[in-house]
């Protein structure tokens, strides 16, 4: 149905990117169940992938953020829940590196053990005399990435779009496990910027898929984004979808909005009316409320316009007094 125009590999340097994949479980008895700690070794230059996964079995509560030192990098938090998080850094540095848990948990001195030991690149030739640095990989330096963006041409007002994005690497190698913000240009009261649609992360094959609803009629440009990261460099990539009908979802409310009476209780956009019930949202409550004010005020000014006829029945007998002295 999509015609898929992904980038090729045209823009990116010949190199080969593929990072070491190093995995580190998080066990009620530390780092891959080694409460002597653990070890991974690389060579300088390497681009790094260090996914930690959380794999205790008793204390499955806690919750972890892992610092590598010297490279200052965290993981994201790891708990029961979101149990995996990668590092991703291209090992430019040689020597041994520390990593440890940051966050108190009840393993927490068993996490303060986990090495990471980069040989330097001039090790790597047997008998080579200290290379310069120049010789080592090009150190600090991302890879190059490059996005391709489809979208269908044509959607009407009010319809999900899907939007795919692809993020590959050199070569037009894959890049997993990276978020991808989904944006669109936007402008409102003469200031302009993106406005985040959605967010989806990288699969196996690169590929983030993303759905928003279309709610501006017109041609609208899709971003996707890539913020970069250790290893791989930022990328960014358009296409363009135009969307038919001219069917008004917004509509225009003028005076105080109150929630619950002219506005939904929630400033959530995408509450539909289903959510709520469609006579909370009309003007009903209100008006019963009014009814109940006025008629009050009513009875009272009918009670008001009792008290001058009370007031006035004494002097009634004075009249025929007055006629008397005529
Ligand atoms: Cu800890």
């Amino acid at each position: 149905v999509l015609s898929v125009p992904w980038l090729t590999g045209t823009q990116v340097h010949a190199q080969t990117p593929t990072p070491v994949q190093i995995r580190v479980e998080i066990t009620d008895q530390g780092f891959n169940g080694s409460p002597a700690g653990f070890t991974a070794t690389v060579q300088q230059g390497q681009a790094v992938e260090l996914t930690f996964v959380f794999a205790e079995t008793t204390n499955v509560a806690d919750t972890h953020v892992i610092e590598l030192q010297g490279y200052n990098v965290q993981t994201d938090m790891i708990d029961y829940y979101h149990r995996e998080s990668t590092l991703k850094f291209t090992a430019d540095k040689a020597g041994t590196f520390d990593f440890a848990c940051v966050v108190i948990c009840s393993i927490h001195a068993l996490l303060q053990n986990g090495h990471l030991v980069v040989t330097p690149a001039s090790a790597a030739s047997a008998g080579a005399a200290p290379a310069p640095p120049a010789a080592a990989a090009p150190a600090g330096s991302q890879q190059p990435t490059a996005i391709g963006v489809a979208a269908p041409g044509s959607v009407s007002l009010g319809q999900n779009v899907t939007v795919q994005a692809k993020l590959v690497g050199a070569g037009g190698v894959p890049i997993p496990k990276e978020r991808i913000d989904f944006t669109t240009g936007t402008s409102f009261l003469q200031a302009s910027g993106d406005m985040v649609l959605a967010s989806a992360t990288t699969d196996a094959t690169g590929l983030a898929v993303a759905q928003f609803v279309a709610r501006q009629s017109g041609s609208l440009t899709i971003s996707a984004g890539f913020a970069g990261d250790g290893i791989y460099a930022a990328a960014k990539g358009n296409t363009q979808v135009t969307v038919t009908g001219n069917q008004q979802l917004y509509t225009q409310q003028a005076g105080v909005p109150l929630p619950g009476l002219n506005r939904a209780p929630s400033s959530d956009l995408y509450l539909t009316p289903e959510v709520v019930p469609n006579w909370f949202l009309s003007g009903w409550p209100i008006a019963a409320v009014l009814l109940v004010v006025w008629s009050l005020y009513g009875t009272a000014v009918w009670f008001m316009s009792e008290i001058p006829a009370l007031g006035g029945e004494p002097a009634a007998p004075e009249e025929p007094a007055h006629r008397g002295f005529e």
